[in-house]
């Protein structure tokens, strides 16, 4: 057996420890679906992150180390470039209900993420969230809004969750369970 194959499935056997980090706008739903995933319950009582949050939860072999950043402006200038060294994901939530807010989650996303040469080529989760209200957008018409067709740089999916019906949540953590995983193995 060679050292590498050797080292892969030692990482298959063992849990990883891995940094994601939650971006998005104010009011999206980063801190209550990072509560559904820890809690296993909706709780709309999260106060307004100021600052940032860190929590731990696993998904199959993989440990999260969680940071949630606030999003408030203030924040978004001095924190997220900060926060985001050394993580291995992106959690990027939308409020799908709130499109009047689709070009500003845009911008940011590109500005911070995408178009940013800091960030490495990391897979990013985008969450089309609140998913359970009536007139929330599609992940489809959230992923247009995101112009996330003219995404090379990156692996990235679009999943639609709700955070309140625990709708794909754990589904959107497992396609980022399954990327971090195989990019220890290709290191
Ligand atoms: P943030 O951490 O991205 O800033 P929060 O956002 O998690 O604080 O959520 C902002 C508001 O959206 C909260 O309501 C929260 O309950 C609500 N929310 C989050 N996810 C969902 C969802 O999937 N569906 C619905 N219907 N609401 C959601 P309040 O009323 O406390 O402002
Ligand atoms: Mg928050």
């Amino acid at each position: 057996m060679s050292f590498l194959t050797k080292l892969r499935s030692k990482f298959a056997r063992e849990r990883l420890t891995v940094k994601i980090a939650w971006l998005g706008l104010d009011h999206a739903g980063k801190t209550t679906i990072v509560k559904r995933i820890t809690s296993g319950e909706f709780d709309d009582s999260t106060f307004r992150t100021l600052g940032m949050n860190v929590d731990e939860f696993s998904s199959g072999n993989v440990r999260f180390i969680s940071w949630d950043i606030g999003g408030q402006e203030a924040f978004r200038e001095s924190l997220w470039e900060s926060y985001m060294a050394g993580s291995m994901g992106i959690v990027y939530v939308i409020d799908s209900n709130d499109r009047q807010r689709f070009d500003e989650a845009q911008a940011e996303l590109w500005k911070y993420v995408l178009d940013n040469d800091k960030v490495e080529n990391i897979p990013i989760l985008v969450l089309a969230n609140k998913q359970d209200l009536e007139n929330a957008a599609s992940a489809g018409e959230v992923a247009r809004s995101l112009n996330l067709h003219k995404v090379t740089t990156h692996s990235y999916a679009i999943v639609p969750t709700s955070a309140k019906t625990g709708f794909n949540v754990e589904e959107g953590l497992e396609w980022l369970r399954q990327r971090v995983t195989e990019k220890i193995e290709t290191l």
